[in-house]
């Protein structure tokens, strides 16, 4: 079976995802798009020789699509997984589910209205082989408890509609999810240092910035979150554990010696440094479709990394640390 999907808002994630679908990844074609740019999705349409539709609705309830992929905005997310859930179709949503985490509570309720999970989060960050290898470790107990991780998440640049806010709920997003499952545990509070601002980027952000958060059981986890580093798309994760310490390998690609000495060519973005993550995710998504079942991160887990971003974004204004106030995990994610 194909698993014929429907796409809103295929920009540049989305198109690399179709990129992935229709020449690496088996199973599964992505025979329609919608998006608020008509000419967009015409013109993705002609490409994949699929149907562009007028409206996210009119997209989600076409019989022609299987399942959902959502690529727009996140502020655009909950409207449409939540149509997405009341027509019975899985929904494959990139990250963040939603900005905010009252956004993500109706999107939680809508699915336990529907009785099956059908909404998967696109952190794809679970699915690197060098994070699974670090987890792997933690959890054979080869380093002992966990104690504290060091992170960092650095982009080259960022654009201008790049906000404040987005630093937390759109950039270090990630890192809260990897974090609450490399470890297995939330978080309770976090706080935000905020060192010198760069002078090579906009004035309206806080670049960089370190969020320090910590875990139920006490792990301290520092995350420096620089947008406009200027030399690459550098991912660093460092656990420190009772007997040994774990980090990741440095970028996907390849380490040269000549006569200029030894170096790493550095990844630029996100789909170079996290490719066969992404192909993985998405190819465990529509085999697990095909076969009727949920698979990867839930709607729970972008409402936990929600209230977690709802907290960092206070603190990038309070004095100190900001509890986060999680509700329950409904028996229904359990
Ligand atoms: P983009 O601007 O390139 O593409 C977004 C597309 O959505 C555009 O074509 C836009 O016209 C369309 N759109 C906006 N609002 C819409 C709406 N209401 N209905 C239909 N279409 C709409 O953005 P992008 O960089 O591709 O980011 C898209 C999503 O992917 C975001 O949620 C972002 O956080 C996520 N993303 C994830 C990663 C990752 O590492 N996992 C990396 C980049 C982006
Ligand atoms: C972007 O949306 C992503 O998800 C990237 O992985 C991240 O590095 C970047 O900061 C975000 O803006």
């Amino acid at each position: 079976m194909t698993v014929r999907i429907g796409m809103i808002g295929p920009g540049g994630m989305g198109r690399a995802h179709i990129e992935r679908i229709h020449s690496v990844i088996s199973g599964g074609r992505v025979v329609a798009v919608s998006d608020v740019n008509a000419d967009n999705a015409r013109a993705v349409a002609d490409q994949i020789s699929g149907t562009a539709h007028a409206s996210s609705q009119e997209l989600i309830d076409s019989p022609d699509v299987d399942a959902v992929m959502i690529t727009s905005h996140g502020p655009a997310h909950k409207p449409d997984v939540i149509a997405a859930i009341r027509a019975g179709k899985y929904v494959f949503c990139e990250k963040p589910l939603a900005p905010t985490a009252d956004e993500c509570v109706e999107i939680m309720q809508a699915e336990q209205e529907a009785g099956k999970k059908l909404v998967t989060v696109g952190f794809m960050r679970r699915f690197d082989a060098s994070y699974r290898e670090m987890k792997r470790i933690l959890d054979d107990g080869e380093v002992g408890e966990a104690l504290m991780v060091h992170c960092a998440h650095r982009n080259p640049t960022v654009p201008d509609f790049y906000t404040w806010d987005m630093a937390i709920n759109d950039t270090a997003i990630h890192e809260i999810d990897t974090m609450r499952w490399l470890l297995g545990e939330e978080f309770v509070s976090v706080r935000v240092d905020k060192p010198r601002k760069t002078s090579l980027r906009f004035e309206h952000l806080q670049d960089p910035l370190v969020l320090i958060l910590t875990t139920e059981s006490g792990v301290r986890v520092d995350d420096e979150v620089f947008v406009n580093c200027q030399y690459g798309y550098d991912i660093q994760c460092e656990l420190v554990g009772e007997t040994g310490v774990v980090r990741l390998g440095d970028q996907e690609l390849v380490q040269r010696a000549d006569a200029h000495g030894r170096r790493n060519r550095l990844t630029m973005d996100h789909n170079q440094r996290f490719g066969a993550a992404f192909t993985t995710e998405v190819q465990e998504w529509i085999t697990a479709v095909a076969n009727d079942r949920h698979t990867g991160s839930t709607s729970w887990d972008g409402y936990a990394a929600a209230v977690v971003c709802d907290a960092g974004v206070q603190a990038l204004t309070a004095d100190g640390e900001v509890a986060v106030e999680m509700m329950p995990k409904p028996e229904f994610y359990a």
